[in-house]
């Protein structure tokens, strides 16, 4: 893949059926309105915005039997519509900005941005849960927690038959976990997959991790890098307002400098920025997390480097 100059296009998609507290839906909204596309223009980029399919009309008239899964029928729309949606702008060689919305939309992101870049594409999955429950091991049955078994095609259900990607489970890894289902734990295990917990952040430090995360997956940094941000892989200090906060999570700075390490392998992509929830907290909770948003995201696309 040429790395070049990128046109950014942030996609909005206002979505929160991939888990059951409402007000993921205006993670987006909020980010734009506190000036993300302005930001970024002044940073010399072009932008451009988009949104998907409001999820509203895409919701089924009735969801098929699904066990204790959730909104299947229509996080698998909505999804779709995402995967187009960052497929054409990563086709268009821009850099693919995806604002949620909860993790769900993660199925829908990775394949498209695996659609337009191929097998070569690395993913660096942030966060502090692993998001790789089956519809058989979830016991929420919320979505949000199973994004990388359906994109992986670890979990099979004909429902999101259309997610036929060349997805690598070797080109995947984990940055920041520390709240993993005893499934999902076995899951991890059998498939090798290459998993950097806090533990791994506290021994060697998020600089060393992001080495030897790159050093795994794209040694010579010519290959593609998806970056999927969940917001709840801070500690709920630097990042309140979301549905399923954890303890112990990253600082602010090991977040930022993430995304600045990301952004100076001159390889990233795409990005997912999700489970910013502004109805969660009080109105400070709310601006931290925005903000916070707000500022990972540039500093992924070089806002901080010289
Ligand atoms: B998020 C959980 F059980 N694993 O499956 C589940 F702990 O996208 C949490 O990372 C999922 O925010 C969290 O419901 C999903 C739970
Ligand atoms: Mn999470
Ligand atoms: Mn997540
Ligand atoms: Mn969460």
């Amino acid at each position: 893949f040429i790395k070049a100059p990128f046109s950014v296009s942030l996609i909005s998609a206002p979505f929160s059926g991939g888990q059951g507290k409402l007000g993921t839906e205006y993670g987006a909204e909020e980010m734009l309105k506190f000036g993300l596309a302005n930001q970024i223009e002044q940073m010399g980029y072009v932008v451009n915005q988009l949104s998907i399919e409001a999820p509203e009309n895409l919701k089924p008239l009735s969801e098929p039997e699904s066990g204790n899964i959730k909104n299947i029928q229509w996080v698998s729309n909505v999804c779709k519509e995402l995967s187009s949606k960052v497929e054409q702008e990563c086709r268009a060689r821009s850099l693919a900005i995806t604002l949620g919305g909860d993790h769900s939309l993660g199925i829908g992101s990775l394949d498209g941005s695996s659609k337009a870049y191929g097998d070569d594409l690395c993913v660096l999955w942030v966060d502090a849960h692993a998001d790789i429950n089956t519809f058989d091991t979830t016991e929420s049955g919320n979505i949000h927690g199973c994004p990388v078994a359906v994109a992986y095609r670890i979990e099979k259900s004909p429902i999101f038959n259309w997610v036929q990607n060349n997805l690598r489970k070797d080109r995947l890894a984990y940055i920041g976990l520390r709240d993993i289902d005893r499934e999902e734990m076995k899951i991890l295990k059998d498939l090798n997959i290459k998993v950097f917990t806090m533990y791994h952040i506290d021994k060697y430090g998020i600089s060393k991790v992001f080495d030897m995360a790159m050093e795994y997956m794209n040694p010579n940094l010519d290959r593609p890098i998806h970056l999927s941000f969940d917001i709840d892989c801070l500690d709920p200090i630097y990042a309140p307002s979301t549905g399923t906060p954890v303890r112990g999570g990253m600082t602010s700075r090991e977040g930022h400098f993430l995304c600045e390490a990301i952004s100076e392998t001159g390889c990233l992509v795409a990005i997912d920025l999700v489970e910013v929830n502004p109805r969660i907290g009080d109105t400070d909770s709310l601006s931290i997390t925005v903000e916070m948003g707000c500022s990972l995201i540039r500093c992924a696309i070089g806002e901080s480097l010289l």
